[in-house]
Parts: structure tokens; sequence; C-alpha cells
């Protein structure tokens, strides 16, 4: 079912005609109210009222992650702080997380993105919806939970781990709907198996699987091991959290992307062009309604391509292939976003590690497991294997802080990480998705 009949089916030309006027609202707001992009844009040699058609986009600046580590923590609000109700946030490149706020219409919008989620997949009012997105910080546990609350339908706020107990409670109240990450799905279906539990026994018939990469081939096994019908869906927290982009359950290829709140481009990742639809490139957001936290052109750094053909399902809105790739270096660790960059600030942050190290990444059943392996100073290595232990457990631990994840750090000598000759391979990731 269509949750907006009314938006999501607008033909192309009103649409385009909405976009444009909320994309010159938008960016008047933000000219007045963040001093920062008030200079960008004079910087650029642009002012709101050259917005004249969405063309006019491309003369606005990009904004990237460093934009918003310079403003840490609120300096890219566009509302009195008053008026910002939630904040959420995810990771940074450094020691700092990209932090994210809504208003009290965000919430709603939200939400009513979310619905949009859910119904596109295929959910309804009557659904048990079964939510192990984590709670807190990260925009996945409480978005999905709004959105399933919108929709009608009954929402278990399980969040995530402890999965023997999400299986007894999947079994005892009917579960119908899941929500998690995809390589979380895989992982659930490796503890039935352990449970003696057949996954046709219980009521699922619908899981809504986002929040990082995952292949065509993982959609099969997951849809086989968990007989349901998978569904990829998309976002990030500087745009909203998940609700930019979702499958449809008729034709599970592409994600729509909801239009009327987000203005997509695709552009070439060297020369910062706009591409046209099916062409590669990196996706790139223009939010269109938000008030606490707007952004203009914000560099996802994803790959995809956009797709214009018309989707069985009725809705207009163009949509996204499923992201095949970045252009950085973020690594999604157990749901968790990473960057080499964290790793190394926690390293250097310690005596006696050199700044050699290897990140290296594998998946063990459907578990992700990092090893990082780091040279130590000659002092050091030749020290007693206690001294060696604990400083090996010190990392592990200070990364844990950071991060939130767990990893094995293995201490090595003096020289024996290969050194670069030219761009540092600092990530082997073994995964095969
Ligand atoms: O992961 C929001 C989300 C929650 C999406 C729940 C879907 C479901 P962040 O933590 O800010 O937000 O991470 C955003 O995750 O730039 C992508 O690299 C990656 N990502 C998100 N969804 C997908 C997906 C949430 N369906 C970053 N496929 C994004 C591949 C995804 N990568």
């Amino acid at each position: 079912m269509i949750w907006n009949e009314e938006f999501e089916t607008l033909p192309r030309e009103a649409l385009q005609a909405l976009q444009l006027k909320r994309l010159q609202h938008q960016i008047e707001r933000v000219h007045a109210a963040v001093p920062y992009y008030r200079n960008k844009m004079a910087e650029a040699g642009v002012k709101p009222s050259d917005i004249k058609s969405l063309k006019d986009l491309r003369k606005l600046p990009f904004t990237t992650k460093e934009d918003l580590r310079l403003n840490y923590p609120f300096g890219l609000f566009a509302v009195p702080f008053e008026r910002v109700v939630r904040i959420h946030a995810s990771s940074g490149t450094t020691g700092k997380p990209t932090v994210v706020g809504y208003t009290k219409r965000d919430i709603d919008s939200w939400a009513e993105l979310m619905a949009r989620t859910l119904s596109c997949g295929g959910a309804h009012q009557g659904d048990v919806v079964h939510n192990a997105y984590g709670y807190g910080l990260f925009t996945g546990g409480l978005g999905a939970h709004y959105g399933a609350e919108r929709l009608g339908a009954a929402v278990i706020p399980i969040s995530g781990g402890n999965s023997k107990r999400q299986i007894m409670i999947m079994q005892d109240f009917g579960s119908t709907v899941l929500m998690c990450t995809p390589s979380y799905a895989l992982n659930l279906a490796d503890v039935m198996k352990e449970m003696d539990v057949d996954p046709s026994s219980l009521k699922l018939r619908v899981g809504l699987f986002g929040a990082e990469p995952w292949s065509e081939n993982m959609r099969e096994e997951i849809q086989k091991r968990l007989n349901l019908k998978a569904i990829d869906i998309f976002g990030l927290s500087e745009v909203m959290g998940p609700g930019v982009a979702s499958e449809c359950v008729e034709e599970q290829h592409g994600l729509h992307i909801f239009e009327d709140y987000f203005l997509p481009e695709i552009v070439d990742p060297k020369t910062m062009e706009p591409l046209p639809p099916g062409e590669h490139g990196e996706l790139v957001f223009t939010t269109l309604t938000k008030e606490a936290f707007p952004v203009i052109r914000y560099r996802t750094k994803d790959i995809s391509r956009l797709i214009a053909e018309p989707c069985s399902c009725g809705r207009t809105f163009y949509r996204m292939e499923r992201i095949t790739g970045r252009t950085d270096d973020m690594l999604i660790i157990r749901g968790v976003n990473v960057f080499p960059s964290q790793i190394e600030h926690v390293l250097m942050s310690i005596e006696g590690v050199e700044p050699h190290y290897l990140i290296i990444v594998d998946r063990e059943g459907s578990l992700d497991v990092i090893e990082v392996q780091v040279e130590v100073s000659e002092n050091i290595f030749s020290d007693e294997v206690k001294v060696l232990e604990k400083l090996g457990k010190k990392i592990e631990r200070e990364i844990k802080d950071l991060l939130g994840i767990s990893c094995k750090v293995k201490l090595v000598e003096p020289k024996t990480i290969q050194r670069s000759e030219g761009k540092a391979k600092r990530v082997i990731d073994n995964r095969k998705l």
C-alpha cells in the first residue's frame, strides 16, 4: 500500500514545482539562520535569490562531514536551541561524533517518512514490528519506532543483542515484520538454527534491512533462511536517519527516494559535476523541509546511481540503486560506522605505539570481527610479556570506549607492517557480502 498516495505518486512536473518552492524557502532560511552556511554561500558568490530553478542547485557549495566537525556540536543548527527536541549522533572521522538535531516538526516528518518506508516494504496496521535496530544515539532504533507507531502497527522496541531472547519474543509475540541490519538478520538465522527453531514456524513476513552495505546474494540467503521478503532501506543521520529511501515490495529493485523531502544528486566524485540518471557517482542530498538541521548538498560518500524509469508500484519518485561502495574508507562493523582515522586517533594517544597499523576485517559466521595490528616501539617490545599484554588490553579498551565495538589488538615488532609506497593501505576487508 502507498502510505501517502498524494505525494508519493505526484506527476514529476508537480513534484519538481514543489521541490523548487521548498528548496528556495529552505535556502533562504539557512542563509538567514546559519552564519557558517551564509559565509560559504558568500564565498561561492551565490545568494538565495539566485536559486530560480532546480538546476541552480549546482551553484550552491557542497557540505561535508568536515563542515560538521568544524561546527561541533550545534553550530549548524538552524533554529534557536529551545526548539530542538531530539539529538542523535553518528561517527565522526576522529574522536568527536557527528551531531544532528530535530524540532517537533522534524520528528513528525521523520515518522511520516518511516511510515512510508514500512508501507513501501509491505507492512501495515495490525503488524507486529520487531525493531532490533539499536535504540540510543543511533538513528535506527527510534527512527523505525516512531514510523511503526505512525503506521499503526504494534512495535516491539527490543533493540539489538541477546538473540535467543529476541527469538523467544518473536515466537511468543508473533512478530511479523523484522527491522535490523542485514548482518544481524543472518545472525538471528544462525541462532534459530542453534535453538532448533524452524523459521517457517514464525510469523515473520517481511524484513526491512539497512544501515550497512549488503548484496543480492545476502538478500537471497536472508530470504531463504528467515522465510521472509527482504527489503533494502537507506538513510543517514546527517540527512534524517532511516527514511530517506526504500525499496518497494513489488519490485525489490532500487530504493525510492522520498524526493518531496530530499533532493538527490549524483555527482562525479572527481570533478564534482552532476551526472544524469543511470550514471554511477557519489550521492548528494539537500534537505527540503528540515528545520533544526538542514543540509545543503551533503556529500554522503556513498556510491549509487539514479533510476528514472517508472516503477510498477505506482510511486513516481526516482529510485537509487543499492549502495555499491564508498568514496572514502568508512567501514561499517556490526552496524557501527568506523573510520580508520578514529582508530588512528586512539592509537596515537597511547605512549609506546608507533604510527604503523593495519586493520583487518573479517566475517566469522555472520558476525564482523576486527583485528588491529599495531607496531610498538623497540623498548616496549623487548619488555616483559605482561607489559605487552597490558598495553594490548589498554588499546582494546580505548577503542571500545570511543567506537563502542570490540576488537582484537595484536602488537607486532617494529618495522613488521609493510610500509607504503604512496597511499598507505590501512585496511584489509576480507568480508564477502
Ligand atoms: O545507518 C541510518 C539507517 C538506520 C539506515 C537504519 C537504514 C536503517 P548512519 O549511522 O548515519 O545512519 O550511517 C549512514 O550507512 O552513509 C551508508 O554508508 C550506510 N547505509 C545506510 N543504509 C544503507 C543501505 C544509518 N541500505 C551510512 N545499504 C550511509 C548500504 C547503507 N549502506
